[in-house]
């Protein structure tokens, strides 16, 4: 199949089928089926049927999006809170339904900045490392990039991601207002390790406390876990370049698979302790009020997710073939399968993961649809190398309460009326 010049290029393989023995005949019925499926293309073999070549624009010292490429971030100032004056803003959504493959470009990457973005200057600025220590150090960013660097393409959430759907749905909600509060970039700096042995870090402060120097000065008491000491790094370059003051310039922390929160901006300090500081970030802030009126602090883990993205919220689709996409995500580990019911949460089929699925990353998943024009439900599910399954609303929900506001990652369900109208639902 792969070398007729009429297969479709994104019917890629599955997991499930490459280990299947009988490969070769699915390919040879899938590719009658999608040839069947996809929107049929015009037949045509004359240069006459394209367009003739155009002259270019001069060379530049860096290039911009085509004038008919029209994709930006959503400024809002809190749930259902859009269409604000700027200056009012607290985060700033991706075009998740706009974009391709797993990472996020640099411009897009969501922001969530509690008091703007400072731009600093890397000449004055400086990181303190002291506290449970031998040896108390303070760097500027020119040190951290002379020491070993580690790059790896991780997911940053806001634990506020959904929390747009805690209560009710607002059926005129796109996946950019519903879960654009997470990205995925390659980022690039010092392992947290290299900087503990560096100055000596006591055996008993087993508790790291990182402060920003933005105006809100966002400090949290992060436990030094294996998995954190193992994993967790000192960016300065964010997809191949210096990070840009909305994410940070010139460091930041970054902690893959762990709140948005913990990935400290404009990084000044990081300080050892045997426990934590308690800062109203994790008193007030950060804290989750259950359904008993008790809160929970320190829930740091963000949990396995998926989204469709394409069909999503107020799209119009027509009966007929459709291409089923959308992004999975886990902060335990990688995404080992996404499965998507087309009937309301009923009958499952399995996804294709666009390869690599890397470990606390957004993947990209896909499937062929055949929309007969009835009402339905669309609705995707994940889970992870560790076994954990992203819940369906009603038990999310029955474990959560409705007084909490973070880490929402129930099942997002679409339904699709007669019309191929698309709406955000609760389920
Ligand atoms: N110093 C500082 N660090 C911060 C914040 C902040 O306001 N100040 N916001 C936090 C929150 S709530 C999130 S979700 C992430 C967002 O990172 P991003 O803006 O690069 O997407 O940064 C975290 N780090
Ligand atoms: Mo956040």
């Amino acid at each position: 199949m792969a070398d007729h010049g009429n297969s479709p290029p994104d019917l890629v393989e599955s997991d499930r089928l490459r280990a299947s023995p009988s490969r070769r005949s699915f390919f040879a019925a899938s590719a009658g089926l999608a040839g069947s499926l996809i929107a049929a293309p015009v037949a045509a073999d004359s240069l006459a049927d394209v367009p003739p070549r155009e002259d270019g624009a001069n060379l530049s010292g860096h290039s911009e999006r085509s004038q008919y490429v029209k994709l930006a971030r959503i400024p809002e100032a809190g749930p259902g809170k859009r269409n604000v004056d700027p200056s009012d803003a607290i985060n700033s959504k991706a075009p998740l339904d706009k974009l391709f493959g797993g990472i996020t470009p640099t411009d897009l990457h969501y922001e969530r900045s509690h008091s703007g973005a400072p731009d600093l200057d890397p000449a004055k600025h400086r990181l303190l490392v002291h506290g449970m220590v031998g040896k108390p150090l303070v760097f500027n960013v020119e040190d951290l990039k002379a020491m070993p660097s580690v790059s790896r393409v991780v997911f940053i959430e806001c634990t506020g991601n959904g929390w747009e759907n805690w209560k009710k749905a607002d059926e005129n909600l796109t996946v950019q207002h519903t879960h654009g509060l997470v990205s995925t970039n390659e980022w690039t700096g010092v392992p947290l390790k290299f900087i503990v042995d560096l100055v000596g870090k006591e055996p008993d402060s087993h508790w790291m406390l990182a402060e920003g120097g933005d105006a809100a000065g966002v400090a949290r008491s992060i436990p030094l876990t294996d998995e954190i000491l193992s994993e967790a790094f000192v960016a300065y370059g964010q997809n191949g370049e210096p990070l840009r003051p909305a994410h940070g310039f010139p460091m930041r922390l970054v902690m893959p698979g762990f709140e948005g929160n913990l990935n400290i901006k404009w990084l000044r300090r990081l300080k050892f302790g045997d426990q934590p500081w308690m800062t109203s970030w994790e008193t007030a802030r950060y804290t989750q009020l259950q359904a008993n009126g008790k809160a929970t602090q320190f829930q740091l883990r963000m949990d396995t997710n998926s989204v469709i993205t394409t069909p999503s919220g107020t799209m119009v689709i027509k009966p007929g073939y459709q291409r089923i996409n959308g992004l999975a995500w886990s902060g335990h580990g990688r995404i080992a399968k996404v499965e998507i019911s087309t009937d309301g949460a009923k009958n499952w089929r399995q996804a294709q993961l666009t390869q690599p699925a890397l470990p606390k990353a957004q993947v990209r998943f896909q499937m062929d649809w055949t929309w007969e024009g009835k009402p339905t439900r669309i609705v995707s599910r994940s889970t992870d190398d560790r076994g954990n399954v992203q819940p369906d609303r009603k038990s999310f929900i029955a474990a959560m309460g409705t007084n909490a506001l973070f880490h929402y990652n129930a099942q997002q369900t679409w339904s699709i009326d007669e019309t191929g109208r698309v709406r955000n639902v609760l389920d």
